[in-house]
């Protein structure tokens, strides 16, 4: 995967936010900058303590490692590295890094003169970090609240996290969260195999337009929303489907400490049915 003929005309200097032209070079495919660097140096010192930490715990067995967040009498405090401290320091490796890679893509859509969709979209799967391991602790006061970074901890938390409030899928925030991951799977999959439908037609058959592409749903269901149209719904509904899953898990504990199924009393409430 070297570079393409045409891309050395899109290797455009400027367009940085940072460093100036010090980082402005690419390196084979890949565009550094001032965020590269910094994304580099946050991955490797994250994953250097990552496996510091696996190798004071009791296994190497790859699902089993876990860097468990400092415990609840530290609170929002520094707890000392073998006691927390490495995970908290990850987590600082984690947004750095996460953050710098955010503002990477932000440098390339300067260069290339384009929107930027992509940093935004970023922006919403970093909120959902935060939201887990930063937000959620904060409020409720204590660092022990994050996740642990582990392959079966991070589950077993989730599990707990959800049994604490008794049904977790009576949150509605969750509801809504799930709708909108079922609906993006639904709209990624009749994208996918209209494309393919039209421009991958089989041996000796000649690739349809899209033309072809809203007629076949118009026929279908009456209505067709069109080849922009359809990026734009993905968009929307892959990033509620995050923004959702973000704000159900900060409803849960800072403002709702009951079990979920216990929220709709308001409706057997409703003053209504007497
Ligand atoms: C479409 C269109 C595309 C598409 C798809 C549709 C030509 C290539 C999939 C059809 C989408 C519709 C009718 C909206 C469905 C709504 C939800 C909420 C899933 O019209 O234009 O471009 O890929």
């Amino acid at each position: 995967m070297s570079m393409l003929s045409f891309e050395r005309k899109y290797r455009v200097r400027g367009g940085t936010l940072l460093g100036g032209d010090l980082f402005d070079f690419w390196v084979g495919p890949f565009f550094v900058g001032f965020f590269g660097v910094t994304t580099i140096f946050f991955a490797a010192l994250g994953t250097a303590l990552l496996i510091y930490g696996a190798s004071l715990g009791s296994t190497w067995n790859i699902w089993q490692i876990s860097i468990a967040p400092p415990d609840l009498h530290y609170g929002l405090a520094l707890a000392p590295l073998k006691e927390g401290g490495i995970w908290q320091v990850v987590t600082v490796c984690a947004l750095g890094a996460f953050i710098s890679w955010a503002l990477r893509e932000v440098e390339i859509c300067n260069k290339l003169g384009m929107g930027y969709h992509v940093p935004v979209a970023f922006g919403f799967a970093i909120f959902a970090f935060t939201s887990l391991n930063v937000i959620r602790p904060m409020l409720l006061g204590a660092w022990g609240h994050g996740f642990p970074y582990g392959i079966l901890s991070h589950l077993d938390w989730v599990s707990n996290t959800g049994y604490q409030y008794l049904h977790f899928h009576y949150n509605p925030a969750h509801m809504l969260a799930i709708t909108f991951f079922f609906t993006t799977c639904l709209a990624l999959a009749l994208h996918g195999s209209l494309v393919l439908s039209s421009t991958n037609p089989g041996e000796g058959e000649v690739v349809k337009t899209p033309e072809h592409e809203d007629t076949y749903f118009r026929d279908f269901v009456g209505y067709s929303i069109g080849t922009l149209g359809i990026h734009r719904l993905g968009l929307v509904l892959a990033l509620n489907a995050v923004f959702w899953s973000a704000v159900c898990i900060i409803l849960s504990g800072p403002f709702w400490t009951r079990g979920w199924p216990e929220w709709w009393n308001w409706w057997l409430d409703l003053p209504i049915w007497r």
